[in-house]
């Protein structure tokens, strides 16, 4: 399909679903940013009562949100657009980010809604009572672990699992959400039409349509067959009667799944031809926006928590860390993500116990110490770890011979909880087929250079550093010129011959080969360390 139009013309929306807020960003052909816009849930829709965008149910486990609340959240932001002139006539093509998991349970009622869309009338008011189940179950939920017993038992264990899908069965993934709704709720089942993904569900408001599921977020459902991507019907019929036709197609996330409707065409002043590129989740749309397309890029999102995440040409599903995901820019590959709990709050309990609350300190204290720690290895478990699985919180220090000991010089546990985090990473990234050629660091930590050095010695690798601060919405604008060039070019186009401007990252650190010796000498006394503390509890 030619597009007809010349590129400099063109400029690209890229939205953001995430769990607080929606947000835009629309860049030129040269990825700078023309426009950035947000709407947060709390603040700006206060009507929904959510807080963080969510409801905690009293049960300790259910998580919600209400998928009304996406709806305005959506009529709201496009008018935040027009009101700041954003020169929305001149986007050619967008696509979407959306908090992974989450799924959106609509009636047959909703698709009508969708293909008469109205610009008159406020969407929300178009799409209310349209939803079979009004609160939709997300990421954040926990409530499954029955359900993902039983469909490991089903699929025939943890790995069978993995090696299906990508990831073992967990609580949040959509295919296990969908079996306790189908279980404890038969009516509502029976009364969906459509289960969409948050990432989809707004590319159908957009499209006035429903729209296939991409097999990037796809992969976040415990559903797909990684390799085909393609609905596994066993996975399908260990799940809920009827399921395939519920959720629909799956296309390659640099698909064109429709055009604009009319609706926005004539309320918004969108060009008629704008193309829809299939929406994803929010950690592809990251890789994408933090360009990590070639096997051995990886980013480490030094946040809150801490991500580990990459383009990788073989899957190497596990059974117990880590996710494999279809890749969301190169159809021939995939992308790996580890996730931790313990990030920047565990760091910063050891600067305020170990260095006076103070980072300078911290850092000088690092500078005391060798690399190696003198075979010191410590696991600072403030909250319960994802990876690998460490509910008992507590600290657990070891001396150079191996034994456990109550406590580490101040200088010494500074720089044992940086290196454990990171041969932690290392470790686990490997475990499912992470290996970086260079690392990309993000996130509030990483314009610490003492950290981050650290870092590029125990990977061996370079490290650069880049605020890219919404990743994710930069990242579905940059998918969206992606597609609209593949739809343009009539065959699919390498992401990076799509993206021509250099990406704006900075080389930081470099791996001193020594250090790097002393880490990889560490790593299986790491692994054993860290066997001895999993079976403590
Ligand atoms: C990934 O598996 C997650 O659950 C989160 O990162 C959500 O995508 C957050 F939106």
């Amino acid at each position: 399909m030619k597009t007809g139009k010349r590129e400099s013309d063109c400029l690209f929306l890229g939205l953001d679903s995430s769990t607080q807020g929606l947000k835009a960003c629309v860049v030129d052909h040269n990825l700078k940013v023309v426009y950035e816009g947000a709407v947060n849930f709390d603040a700006e829709l206060p009507e929904f009562k959510t807080e963080g965008g969510v409801h905690r149910h009293p049960d300790g486990l259910t998580v919600t949100s209400p998928a009304i609340m996406w709806v305005a959240a959506l009529d709201r932001l496009l008018q935040k657009m027009k009101d700041a002139k954003c020169p929305i006539g001149r986007i050619s093509a967008l696509s979407g980010s959306g908090q992974q998991h989450g799924s959106v349970w609509m009636k047959k009622a909703a698709r009508r809604a969708l293909r008469q869309l109205d610009a008159r009338r406020a969407l929300r008011e178009q799409m209310e009572g349209v939803f079979s189940v009004a609160d939709s179950p997300i990421w954040m939920d926990s409530s499954t672990s029955r359900q993902c017993a039983e469909r490991e038992r089903a699929l025939g264990g943890p790995q069978a699992v993995a090696d299906l899908t990508g990831s073992r069965a967990y609580e949040r993934f959509t295919g296990n959400q969908i079996a306790r709704i189908f279980q404890e709720r038969p009516a509502a089942y029976e009364a969906t039409d459509r289960i969409a993904l948050v990432s989809s569900f707004v590319a159908s408001l957009l499209v006035g349509d429903y729209v296939p599921i991409d097999a990037s977020d796809g992969s976040g459902m415990n559903l797909m067959d990684l390799r085909r991507k393609a609905w596994d019907r066993v996975a399908l019929d260990c799940t809920a009667p009827g399921l395939g036709a519920r959720l629909g197609p799956i296309v390659l996330s640099h698909a064109v799944i429709g055009k604009i409707h009319g609706r926005y065409v004539e309320g918004l002043g969108f060009d008629a031809n704008c193309l829809a590129v299939a929406f994803s989740g929010d950690n592809p749309c990251s890789l994408a926006g933090l360009r990590l397309q070639r096997a051995g890029d990886i980013a480490i999102s030094l946040g809150t928590s801490d991500t580990v995440f990459g383009s990788l040409a073989e899957p190497r599903p596990s059974a117990t860390e880590g996710h494999i995901f279809a890749n969301p820019v190169d159809p021939a590959a995939y992308m790996a993500m580890v996730c931790y709990k313990n990030g920047s709050l565990t760091r910063e309990s050891v600067r305020d116990q170990s260095a006076g609350g103070a980072w300078d300190t911290f850092n000088g204290l690092l500078d005391t110490t060798p690399a190696g720690n003198e075979g010191r290895i410590g696991f600072y478990i403030k909250e319960p770890e994802i990876t690998p699985p460490i509910l008992k919180t507590g600290t657990f220090r070891f001396n150079g011979a191996g034994e456990k000991v109550d406590s580490f010089p101040p200088e010494a546990d500074v720089r044992a909880v940086l290196e454990g985090q990171f041969l932690s990473m290392r470790l686990h990234g490997a475990h499912i087929g992470l290996k970086p050629s260079s690392i990309l660091a993000t996130g509030g930590a990483s314009a610490n250079r003492s950290i981050i050095g650290v870092m590029a010695n125990v990977f061996g690798v370079p490290v650069y550093v880049g605020e890219q601060p919404n990743s994710a919405a930069s990242g579905a604008a940059y998918r969206a010129l992606h597609g609209w060039k593949c739809a343009d070019h009539g065959s699919f186009v390498p992401f990076d011959k799509a993206l021509s401007a250099t990406a704006p990252f900075k080389r930081a650190a470099e791996p001193d080969k020594k250090a790097h010796a002393v880490y990889s000498a560490m790593l299986e006394r790491y692994a054993g360390l860290e066997k001895q503390v999993i079976g403590r509890q």
